[in-house]
Formats: structure tokens, C-alpha cells, sequence
């Protein structure tokens, strides 16, 4: 796992999230058993996850709207590939950015990301708005957690063996990010297919 402090240029990023919003809005998606997600997510590229009472997957479409996920933002690209060049993944082409939205009080449990269809490629991931603590935890969900600060800007290559890593965000404390408001987002490039 590769942390890269200010990597990402926050003031450049937010009018980019806000074009993929207006086409594919933000919205909670619900988990197989009925749950509504604590962060709210859209997707941009040629694939998007999505969650629903049939489970976790990619689709081409929005189940929203019905139309392809938004193209991903030229400036997405050149940031996922090259901090991903820089940890030591030269060949990085994702196919999608999942975008997480986070409202104070929101958070994530731990997880890995088993969707993809191939894990060898990484996944970058770029922080902005409000601060959070991102847990690390172990290939077993039961291993401890350790805790990363994160602020807007940074950015994390989970490659190679830290690619299955269990990992979660802790409830995000409420505050005023000067480019994003109050809200924290996440950025994750990923090749699910
Ligand atoms: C978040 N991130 O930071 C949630 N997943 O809001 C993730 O779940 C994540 O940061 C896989 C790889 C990197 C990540
Ligand atoms: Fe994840």
C-alpha cells in the first residue's frame, strides 16, 4: 500500500465530480439484505458498481436513469494512471471511478473489494473534503485495523499483495473543507473487467 500526501488537486477535481453528479446523481444504494448504504455513490466510466437486494456488481448502465454511466473525466485518468505508475503499476487502465460522498456521521465497515474481475491491477484511491480516519486492517476480517489519517488530496495505491486487505472508513466528523463544503469524498479507480 502506497501513500501519496497531496497528490490530487482538489479545486481541479470538484467540478468534475459535479458534471458526473448531474448525469448520474449520488444516490444510497441498498444491500442484498434490505440496508441502505451510510455513504451515497455514483459511478463514472465504462462500468459502475452498484449494490442492490441482488447483491454487488458492475453494470454498463445506470439503474437510475437507464443511460451509460458518464464518461471518465480525462483529468481522472491521467491521475489514476500516473500515481499508479508511481507506486510501481505501470499498465493501470481503469475502466471505472466509484465515487463515495460521505456526510458527517457517515462511514464505512470493513470490507475487501472482491468485485473485480482481475486483482492484479490495483486500486487508487483519492480522498478530498473533509478529513477521515481510513482503516487498514489484515487478510482476515477478524486481524486489527490500524487507523490512517486521511486529507483532502491524498491518494492510495492498494496493489499487489494489499490488494485483498481488509479495510473501512471511520464515521466522518462533522467540519468545513474549503473547496468541498461538508461533506468527504473518495474517489476509487478500479479494472473490474
Ligand atoms: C473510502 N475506500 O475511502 C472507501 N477500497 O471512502 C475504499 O473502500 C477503498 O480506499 C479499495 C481500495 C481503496 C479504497
Ligand atoms: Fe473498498
Amino acid at each position: 500500500m502506497v501513500l501519496c500526501r497531496g497528490r490530487a488537486g482538489p479545486q481541479t477535481l470538484l467540478p468534475l465530480i459535479r458534471d458526473i453528479a448531474q448525469v448520474a446523481p449520488f444516490r444510497f444504494m441498498t444491500t442484498r439484505r434490505g440496508g441502505r448504504m451510510a455513504a451515497a455513490m455514483t459511478s463514472a466510466g465504462a462500468c459502475g458498481w452498484i449494490s442492490d437486494h441482488r447483491g454487488y456488481r458492475y453494470e454498463s448502465t445506470d439503474p437510475e436513469t437507464g443511460k451509460p454511466w458518464p464518461a471518465m473525466p480525462d483529468a481522472f485518468r491521467a491521475l489514476a494512471r500516473d500515481t499508479a505508475a508511481e507506486a510501481g503499476f505501470p499498465d493501470f487502465d481503469p475502466d471505472t471511478c466509484l465515487l463515495n460522498r460521505y456526510a458527517p456521521g457517515a462511514g464505512m465497515g470493513l470490507h475487501r473489494d472482491g468485485d473485480e474481475r482481475d486483482f492484479a491491477a490495483p486500486i487508487v484511491s483519492v480522498s478530498l473534503g473533509l478529513p477521515a480516519v481510513f482503516l487498514v486492517g489484515g487478510l482476515e476480517k477478524a486481524e486489527r485495523a490500524r487507523p490512517v489519517p486521511l486529507q483532502s488530496g491524498d491518494v492510495l495505491v492498494f496493489g499487489g499483495p494489499a490488494r485483498l486487505l481488509f479495510h473501512g472508513v471511520r464515521p466522518v466528523k462533522p467540519g468545513a473543507d474549503p473547496v468541498f463544503g461538508p461533506f468527504r469524498y473518495n474517489l476509487t479507480f478500479r479494472r473490474a473487467r
